[in-house]
């Protein structure tokens, strides 16, 4: 896969602003990256916010077109969530996969990604990783965050970064066009730390807890309830307790 790395010094949201370039240019070819220095309307999931101080972190959004089929791209970010934890692996942090699309180091978030279909066979992937954020920076967010710097103690160069994630993640898009989350599975369950933790999933003001029992073909969750039911989980967040 050839990637094209476009940078710019300040966008709204890498993912707004590329799904808008894709929208007046469809033909823009799949591995287009457009990475920012700084974002003033950063983008999580479900309307929240992503926060990243001016020039500290990777922020970019990958275009990808696939046939693979409108069923499996709700995988698809976690090929790429398991290339951060590759990344981060090979910067000797040791990290962890968070359901469905957050890498964790130590329960403290570092990266995290939003998938926003177009089109038939096109996806905009953001990518947000914590690379040179400050103890204090992170301690702003509302929920336990960390970075590359705040883990090894060394400030790196946020397009060194980006081009080494580049690299990674080609073998896992492959997996993923090949086999879908069935390539990715074993993969992605060694890195969530194995089956059968206890785990809660919140969904709005929804709670619901039980058991890890697997990953279904689509990288759905599957929650054993305490009545031994397992029940699907499509969205929704994994908390703590
Ligand atoms: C995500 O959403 O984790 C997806 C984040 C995607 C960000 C990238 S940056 C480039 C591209 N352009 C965009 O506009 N977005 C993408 P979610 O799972 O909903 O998590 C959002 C939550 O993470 C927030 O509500 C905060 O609690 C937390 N958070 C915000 N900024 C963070 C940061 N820098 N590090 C760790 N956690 C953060």
């Amino acid at each position: 896969m050839k990637f094209t790395t476009q940078w710019f010094d300040e966008v709204d949201s890498t993912n707004t602003a590329l799904l808008e370039r894709v929208r007046i240019d469809p033909e823009l070819p799949s591995g287009t990256v457009w990475a920012a220095r700084m974002q003033t309307a950063g983008r999580g999931r479900l309307e929240r916010k992503w926060n990243s101080p001016p020039g500290r972190n990777l922020l970019c959004s990958l275009y990808y077109r696939s046939r693979a089929g409108s069923d499996r791209f709700p995988s698809l970010t976690m090929a790429v969530a398991i290339g951060i934890d590759e990344l981060l692996h090979g910067f000797r942090i040791g990290s962890n996969l968070k359901w469905p699309n957050d890498v964790l180091v130590k329960g403290r978030k570092i990266a995290g990604l939003l998938a926003e279909r177009t089109g038939e066979d096109g996806v905009v992937i953001g990518i947000g990783l914590n690379v040179n954020m400050t103890a204090e920076e992170a301690s702003l967010i509302d929920q336990p965050a960390t970075s590359l710097r705040i883990e090894t103690g060394t400030e790196l160069m946020i397009d060194e970064v980006l081009k080494a994630l580049l690299k990674r993640l080609p073998p896992w898009l492959l997996h993923w066009e090949e086999g879908g989350f069935s390539s990715l599975r074993e993969r992605w369950i060694q890195g969530c730390g194995g089956l059968n933790a206890s785990v809660t999933i919140r969904h709005g003001e929804r709670r619901v807890s039980g058991t890890l029992a697997g990953f279904g073909e689509n990288g759905e969750l599957l929650l054993r309830l305490p009545d031994g039911h397992v029940q699907t989980v499509w969205t929704g967040d994994v908390v703590e307790g």
